[in-house]
């Protein structure tokens, strides 16, 4: 049989056996599950002989503990693995249904915040695409990060729901299910510790496989809900309590029940804690067990157990750990100690101190009784056998995930080059002259299969014909491409490319928001988590100080220009609300004004998700990365832009100095202040207001916010913004707004000349290999985890 015609038999036995459907009476989404169920049935082959060969080896297991997995829609990425888009497409158009409508049936599973959890899940495919035993262990949240909605302009946020709709992609275990207990009390008799929690919930596994390039190898992805041990008290059904008769179990499924949607601003919110130490007890009792019944001697542990965290989320595996091994098992603290830091590495991905995660310390002591007892332990073990170091994971009342985090790990990683040398000289210094090689860098990546092959199929096929395919799990091979770009044949049809992907995105935007742009224009992209430092809000000053120019000017040779931006503000952060509103108000303005509308439009899309970047960044011309130097750790969707072929305009932060290292300083629109820079600009008084003095545009910016040229009847809607940017200013957008123009102004100049302007771009992707995400876990790997590939 053809691969075509077993694809199609087998999705028409599902249609049938799986779902009750003929061809005739089935709707779009039984089509959409009965070819998700043909193609996980090849992926389950491949990932229960992974597990098999796994176990047979007795190999070192690699465990990634994240509260965040931003994973997106799986049925065009297992289809993508496996080759299988051509037989998929044809046996779609046989029964007449579209291949994009059916894909985008699926509801996007967004497990995730932004960069921290699109990183976890790109690391996930990343193990499997090289054969690393691994698994990854989080949340099975039943609401994913919000839904966003624009009214007035405003933000509305409203509950996700993915689980509403059918998918294909998980097997519940029942089998697997763990008692994590919180509260109560500790008993201490002599020698022996026990913890008593006064409640105790119940975490149940749902495993999700994750496929790697060609159906090689499949991890799993283990994902924890709650339950409760007795869901229905019969009790008090039987006494006519009929609501409280389900309250236990209502109470038990809250703990899994929604996604914190902050990211970057901690708060420690009681609910959240308890998700931490639900997520990592419930993983660490599986990892446990496993090893048990594989090993059994826990000394052993380190060199069978490699345990990732992500970030300080999961960061009471440290006390846990130690709490399993001595309280539970016996061995002496010091003892458990050592052999948890043998097993746990931990990740930073944020320097902001707002972000530092610290838990007060009463709440912490209620929920957790025996760890707060072992941090101590832990923080005077450690303190003892380094004299200088005094006791401080704990100050002010509060714990401090940081520094046991540090401590407890034998590797401790920041995301860049520049995010890593900053931790030494920052947060981490004290611990980083105590331990001086602990610290190590793993810039980021990006998978290519997702970010590539499968959101820009135009190039990659470009691409393919021109140096064949082994770049998909090889990325540096694009650099093959690199004598075809000297081809004045070959770089037209690479902007060809971006022509046709502009287009499909022009004509998305008509169809599914009503939004008319014309595809010639330069697309300017800016998607990313709403945050000051992000700076939107520099963005939109441009655009505005541009618009006012071109109405003075409006004969002068302007690049047509499309701003387009995406992104969501967490619910409590209102600045980060007031930037979205400002951007809206002020594309409605200017949109509307006619002697501008040739040269510039303004776009805010909604709702901006894993599936939304598939969209929009192939059809990127300009990728902005304009953080305050310094404050982005690393950044991936700046990757993600570079290897799609849109230039950046960015500062010298986080991963956009390797980008520029590697496509060149020329290929790359440079501006703003350095991290050093911004740390000496802060101490000069009045930098704002001097920046504001210096250049008229940006005060003519400035002053139609503030007169309310925006916002019409209401002036001092904006006055928070203005009299911010005027006044403290910590994000430093005034002092890096006229080198942010001239850059802008070099782009326009720049995006005119179309050959060169292609070039650039062709040498944007030919030389953005080493930000695969491949590289990354290669890296992991080697310097951290000490696993190696089973293929
Ligand atoms: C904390 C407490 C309560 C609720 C949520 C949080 C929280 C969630 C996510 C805090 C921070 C979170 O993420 C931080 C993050 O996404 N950092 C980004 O990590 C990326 C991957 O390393 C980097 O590329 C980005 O630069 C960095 O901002």
């Amino acid at each position: 049989m053809t691969p075509t015609a077993s694809l199609r038999e087998s999705i028409l036995q599902h249609l049938r056996y799986s779902f009750g459907k003929d061809p005739e009476h089935a709707i779009l989404e039984d089509w959409r599950m009965a070819l998700s169920y043909a193609v996980r049935d090849r992926i389950t082959d491949a990932w229960i002989a992974a597990t098999g060969k796994t176990y047979d080896s007795g190999a070192k297991r690699v465990y990634y503990l994240s509260m965040e997995f931003l994973i997106g829609r799986l049925l065009e990425d297992g289809i993508v693995n496996l080759e299988l888009v051509e037989e998929a497409k044809a046996v779609l158009e046989e029964f007449g249904k579209d291949y994009g409508t059916v894909l985008s049936d699926e509801p996007d599973a967004a497990l995730g915040n932004g960069g921290l959890g699109r990183l976890a899940a790109c690391f996930l495919e990343s193990l499997s695409t090289i054969g690393c035993p691994a698994h990854g262990y989080g949340i099975r949240y039943e609401h994913g990060l919000f839904r966003q909605s624009f009214v007035d302009g405003r933000q509305v946020e409203q509950p996700e729901l993915w689980l509403e709709q059918r998918h294909a992609w998980e097997f519940e275990r029942p089998e697997v299910r763990y008692r994590i207990g919180f509260g109560g009390h500790v008993d201490k008799r002599g020698e022996t510790v026990r913890w008593y929690p006064g409640e105790v919930v119940e975490a149940e596994a749902f495993d999700t496989p994750v496929v790697g390039w060609k159906g090689r190898w499949a991890n799993t992805l283990r994902l924890w809900s709650g339950r409760a041990i007795h869901p229905f008290d019969l009790d008090r059904f039987n006494h006519g309590d009929f609501a409280g008769a389900a309250q236990p179990e209502a109470l038990a499924r809250t703990i899994s029940r929604v996604l914190y949607p902050d990211d970057t601003t901690e708060q420690g919110k009681e609910l959240r804690l308890k998700q931490e130490y639900f997520l990592t007890a419930a993983a660490l009792r599986d990892i446990l067990r496993r090893f048990n019944n594989q090993f059994g001697d826990l000394r052993k542990l380190p060199s069978k157990v490699a345990i990732q965290l992500n970030d300080t989320h999961p960061a009471i595996a440290g006390p846990e750990l130690i709490r399993v091994l001595h309280d539970e098992r016996g061995l002496s603290f010091e003892e458990s100690m050592e052999i948890a830091r043998g097993c746990l590495s931990y990740t930073n991905h944020t320097l902001l101190p707002e972000a530092l995660e610290t838990w007060d310390e009463a709440l912490f002591g209620r929920l957790l009784p025996r760890h707060i007892e072992l941090i101590d332990q832990i923080d005077s073990t450690h303190a003892k056998q380094n004299p200088s170091r005094l006791n401080s994971m704990r100050a002010d009342h509060q714990v401090k995930m940081g520094q046991l985090s540090f401590v407890m790990a034998h590797h401790v990683n920041g995301v860049s080059a520049l995010h890593t040398e900053l931790m030494k000289t920052t947060v981490f210094e004290e611990l980083h002259g105590l331990h001086p090689d602990r610290i190590v860098n793993e810039t980021n990546g990006v998978t290519p299969r997702r970010w590539l092959l499968g959101c820009n199929p135009r190039l990659a096929g470009l691409i393919t014909e021109s140096i064949g395919e082994d770049w998909v799990d090889d990325l540096e091979q694009l650099t093959k491409l690199e004598p075809f770009i000297e081809d004045t044949a070959w770089l037209d049809r690479y902007a060809q490319v971006k022509r046709d992907n502009k287009s499909e995105l022009s004509n998305w935007m008509a169809q599914a928001h009503g939004l008319h742009v014309d595809p010639e224009m330069l697309f300017d992209v800016q998607i990313k988590r709403l945050h000051e430092y992000k700076r939107q809000h520099l963005n939109i000053l441009e655009t505005i100080a541009h618009w006012a120019e071109i109405r003075d000017n409006p004969n002068a040779d302007w690049t047509p220009r499309l701003k387009l931006f995406g992104g969501k503000a967490a619910p409590g952060y209102f600045f980060a609300k007031d930037i979205i509103r400002l951007i809206n108000d002020a594309a409605a303005v200017i949109n509307a004004d006619p002697v501008t509308a040739p040269y510039l439009k303004i776009a805010f899309l909604p709702n901006y998700n894993v599936s939304l970047a598939e969209r929009m960044i192939p059809a990127a011309d300009l990728s902005e990365q304009i953080s305050t130097a310094g404050k982005e750790a690393s950044g991936t969707g700046n990757m993600k832009f570079a290897l799609n072929g849109a230039p950046t305009v960015g500062t010298l932060d986080g991963a956009n100095v390797e980008i520029r290292e590697h496509v060149g300083a020329e290929n790359f629109f440079l501006f703003g202040m350095t991290a050093e820079e911004v740390m000496e600009r802060r101490k000069i008084e009045g930098h704002a207001w001097k920046a504001v003095q210096a250049d008229p545009r940006l005060k003519r910016a400035l002053d139609l916010i503030r007169d309310g040229r925006f916002s019409p009847g209401e002036p001092d809607r904006y006055h928070g913004i203005t009299g911010n940017l005027e006044g403290a200013d910590y994000f430093l957008v005034c002092s890096d707004f006229t080198d942010y123009w001239r850059a802008q102004r070099e782009v326009d100049t720049a995006f005119k000349d179309t050959r060169a302007w292609a070039k650039m771009a062709a040498l944007n992707t030919a030389r953005s290999g080493w930000f695969s995400s491949d590289r990354t876990i290669r890296g992991y790997m080697h310097d951290i985890w000490g696993a190696e590939s089973l293929l």
